[in-house]
């Protein structure tokens, strides 16, 4: 019993060390475009809906809004919710137009539940490196 005791405590130790070092490195902040903007112009307008419609058609990853590496409906509601409901950045997570703790608890609870829009590393999986990711850009202030 003694020495499986030891082995969470390994583990976390581990993680906690590599959460340090992780800190020292340089934080590259994700890019400030407004999801589904395809023009460009800040906001999300009927244009948009046409340019997500043609990438979606064309099979092409820049309609994956979902980030699950996948084309289908999914990303189409997803369009139209930005449209109706309004845009938000990567790092604006609940799409309110503010970057506050918020959005680290909508990150979060998207991470939990393996969501893909936690996928913010866009490697197609929803684990760690993700939340490591995401957690390293909101405590550098990205997006504020
Ligand atoms: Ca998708
Ligand atoms: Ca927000
Ligand atoms: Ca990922």
């Amino acid at each position: 019993m003694k020495f499986r005791s030891l082995l969470p405590v390994t583990l976390i130790a581990s993680l906690f060390l590599s959460g340090g070092a992780a800190a020292l490195v340089a934080v590259t902040c994700p890019s400030e475009g407004i999801i589904g903007d395809y023009n460009n112009n800040g906001a999300i307008d009927y244009s948009d809906l046409a340019a997500h419609s043609y990438y979606y058609g064309q099979g092409s990853m820049r309609a994956d809004l979902n980030r699950d590496c996948q084309i289908n409906i999914a990303d189409i509601s997803v369009m139209y919710d930005l449209y109706y409901n309004g845009s938000g950045t990567l790092m604006d997570f609940n799409r309110d137009g503010t970057v506050d703790i918020g959005d680290w608890i909508s990150f979060n609870d998207a991470y939990f539940v393996g969501s893909s829009f936690a996928n913010v590393n866009g490697d197609c999986t929803v684990d760690i490196a993700d939340f490591s990711v995401y957690s390293e850009w909101f405590t550098n202030g990205c997006g504020q």
